[in-house]
Order: C-alpha cells, then sequence, then structure tokens
C-alpha cells in the first residue's frame, strides 16, 4: 500500500483530539461518546464502497453484502421506534429534514416550525437556511410566563395559518414535548405532522420520553446525540410516505450513501435496544436535573425552571449582568468545561453572543458519572465564572476538572 508510513501528522492530531476529549468535560448537548463497536464499524472498509441507490437497486456493481448492511440498520431503526419505514442514509439531521420537505411540500407551501431563538433549529425555517427561504415558515416560541409550549397557542397558529405540514423537536427546549396534542392539531387543520427527535432519539429509545412514532406522519432524527451512535440522520415515516422519502434523499438530496456510516448507525440501534440503555437513558434524566439544581444553587436563572431531558439551558444575567454566553463559553473552555453560548429566549443579545448556555449531559452520563459528580460539575462552572479574570484560579479548576475526568474515562484502557 502506501510507501509513506504512518501520517504522524494527522494521526498526532488525532491523538491530541482523544487526550482533550478524556481530560476535559464534554456538555455539548448534541454530543456524546460512541461505543467502541461503533467506532470500529465507522472506520471499517464499508468506507470504500459506492451504493448509490438502496438495496436491491443500486447504481453500481458489488453492493451484495453493502445492502446487508443498509438492510440491517433499516430493520433495526424500525424495530427500535415501531416505525413502518425506515431510511437510514441522511448524512445529517439538517439532511433529513430537507429531504422531508421535498417529499411534502411544494415551494411556498405554509409550515409551522419553532423558532431558532426559541429553541427551535435553522432547519425549521431559519431565514438564514434553505428551508426559510423556499418555504413559507410561520413560527411559535415559549410563552414568556413558564417559557413552555403552549400546545393552545399552536392550535390557534395552525388554525389562522392552515400549514401544510407542521413541524415540531427543538435543539435548546429543557421539557418534553408531547407529540399527541400536536396531532391532534395537525389533524384539525389536515396538516401532516414531522417531529425532529434529533436531541432526544436515545430518549425515546430509552423510553423517558414519549414515542412521536405513532403520532407522526414523519420522524427525522439523528443517530450521534443521546442515541450514541454515529454522526449521520434517519428518517422514520408511514409506508404512504416511504417512496417519496426515499426518492427525496437520494437522488433528490444526496449521492452515494455513507455506508460506513450506516453500518455504525446498526450498530447504536442494537445497543440502544438493550434493556441497559434504558437505565442510561433514565441517568441522562437524573444527571441534568442535579446538574440544574446545583446550578441554580450558584445563582444561574435555570430556563423554564428545571428539566425533562438532557439538557439545560441556563440565564447568565442573574449570576452576572455583565457576562455573556460568549465569554462563559471562552473561559469554562480554559477551565476544561466544554459546552456552548446560547440565546435564551427572548434574549436581547445577538446568537453570536447570548446570554445563556447550553449543558447536555449525555456524554458525561455515557462516562459513568452520576449524581454528586453533577454537583462537582455546578461547582466548576461557578468557580470559573466568579474567578474568571484570575488565570491561576481556571487553571487549578483545570486541573480538578482532569482529576474527576480521570476516574471516568471514555474510552477505559
Ligand atoms: N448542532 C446541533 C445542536 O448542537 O443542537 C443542532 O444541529
Amino acid at each position: 500500500m502506501s510507501p509513506l508510513g504512518r501520517d504522524e501528522e494527522l494521526f498526532s492530531i488525532l491523538d491530541r483530539e482523544r487526550e482533550r476529549q478524556s481530560t476535559t468535560l464534554q456538555l455539548i448537548a448534541s454530543e456524546n461518546f460512541t461505543s467502541r463497536a461503533v467506532l470500529e464499524a465507522t472506520g471499517s472498509v464499508l468506507t470504500n464502497k459506492y451504493a448509490e441507490g438502496y438495496p436491491g437497486k443500486r447504481y453500481y456493481g458489488g453492493n451484495q453484502i453493502v445492502d446487508e448492511a443498509e438492510e440491517l440498520a433499516r430493520r433495526r431503526a424500525m424495530d427500535l421506534f415501531g416505525a413502518e419505514h425506515a431510511n437510514v442514509q441522511p448524512h445529517a439531521g439538517a439532511n433529513a429534514n430537507m429531504a422531508v420537505y421535498l417529499a411534502v411540500l411544494e415551494p411556498g407551501d405554509t409550515v409551522l416550525g419553532m423558532r431558532l431563538d426559541q429553541g427551535g433549529h435553522l432547519t425549521h425555517g431559519s431565514p438564514v437556511n434553505a428551508s426559510g427561504q423556499l418555504y413559507r415558515f410561520v413560527s411559535y416560541g415559549v410563552t414568556e410566563s413558564d417559557e413552555r409550549l403552549d400546545y393552545d397557542q399552536i392550535r390557534d397558529l395552525a388554525k389562522a395559518e392552515r400549514p401544510r405540514l407542521i413541524v415540531a423537536g427543538a435543539t435548546a427546549y429543557p421539557r418534553i414535548i408531547d407529540p399527541a396534542p400536536l396531532r391532534r392539531i395537525a389533524d384539525e387543520v389536515g396538516a401532516l405532522f414531522m417531529f425532529d427527535a434529533a436531541h432526544i432519539a436515545g430518549l425515546v429509545a430509552g423510553g423517558a420520553h414519549p414515542n412521536p412514532v405513532p403520532e407522526a406522519d414523519i420522524v427525522t432524527f439523528t443517530t450521534h446525540k443521546t442515541l450514541r451512535g454515529p454522526r449521520g440522520g434517519c428518517i422514520l415515516s408511514t409506508a404512504e410516505h416511504a417512496k417519496a422519502i426515499d426518492k427525496a434523499i437520494f437522488p433528490g438530496l444526496q449521492g452515494g450513501p455513507l455506508e460506513h456510516v450506516i453500518a455504525a448507525k446498526a450498530v447504536a440501534f442494537r445497543e440502544a435496544a438493550q434493556p441497559e440503555f434504558k437505565e442510561y437513558a433514565a441517568q441522562i434524566v437524573r444527571n441534568a436535573r442535579a446538574v440544574a439544581e446545583a446550578l441554580a444553587g450558584e445563582g444561574f436563572r435555570i430556563v423554564s425552571g428545571g428539566t425533562d431531558n438532557h439538557l439545560i439551558l441556563l440565564d447568565l444575567r442573574s449570576f452576572d449582568e455583565e457576562l455573556s454566553g460568549k465569554q462563559a463559553q471562552e473561559t469554562l473552555d480554559r477551565a476544561g468545561v466544554t459546552l456552548n453560548k446560547n440565546q435564551i429566549p427572548g434574549d436581547p443579545r445577538s446568537p453570536f453572543v447570548t446570554s445563556g448556555l447550553r449543558v447536555g449531559t449525555a456524554a458525561v452520563t455515557s462516562t459513568g458519572m452520576k449524581e454528586p459528580e453533577m454537583a462537582q460539575v455546578a461547582a466548576f462552572m461557578g468557580r470559573a465564572l466568579r474567578n474568571r479574570s484570575a488565570d491561576h484560579e481556571l487553571a487549578t479548576v483545570r486541573e480538578e476538572v482532569g482529576t474527576l475526568c480521570s476516574k471516568y474515562p471514555p474510552y477505559p484502557g
């Protein structure tokens, strides 16, 4: 093969990233640590294969074995969530969502979706995303009083706007999104109902959140967040929409599927079907509640007063009016705590500055951390942010974070 030998330049970068992931706290709500089996499948020889099309109907030869892998992934996804159809080819959640729009909408159609600055997603109609440019998205948000979805308000909006599609799902909403009332609203106005379960797919698989599949016409999700699989997307639907969705993904939107990633999705679906995964999902939520309580004790306001899922949204203004999300994220990075700035509902600051932070517990839960460690995490955050101008204090926190992480290695040995 290559006469070049090991690529030290690149692999030393990978070594340093592995080191970073295992010596600092990973609190980004959309990240996780996959199993070794998922890593192995992602790095497998399936990356060598072109397989445009679908199992049994490919545009290239030599796909008999790849077909088996993709069929296995499809079957496991359908079994895990109880769906009639699965398309496991989306390279990402954004592609999955775009494919659904291509499949069921005409350009200019009206769609209801949650606004980005209220906790929604770019692909739910943001004006800077193709979804917002090609379709007439009308946004709903959370109430000012309790910062939660109000299904009566969504019903009123749906009645006034008569959308073709109602999109549910969020990236920064710490509460359960109940699919049942949304189904009823969709039926009342004759709309289709799509649930974007990207963040909560693992909580659904583990029984910690209601399964949207029986209620929604179409469910999209990513496989790398709470579901703990490889980076990628998936679409589940009723049999009625199967053909249109498959056509929208290929040839509509994507070319050759990433069969190595699809194989890793199959691994993740199997792992998520095990009884231990139920305990994992429940622990993610217990950890989120524990860290929320401890962070409230540090003086942060918790948006909506708490959490039902894997994430917490912090309003920094109660802690320190001057502290922006951007400054807080940068400070915590120096202290070995990795998370992201996030707008809070009604945020007076821009999306690049923000008044909030998003804290997620899926990755730290994968390493085995529990409620006592969550109290430590909150204390680290409070200390670092109170001492943000004191380099030595940030260095001390970073050292203590390292000690904690060394007891919970993501890949022991
Ligand atoms: N980037 C994802 C998240 O962090 O929530 C959404 O696409």
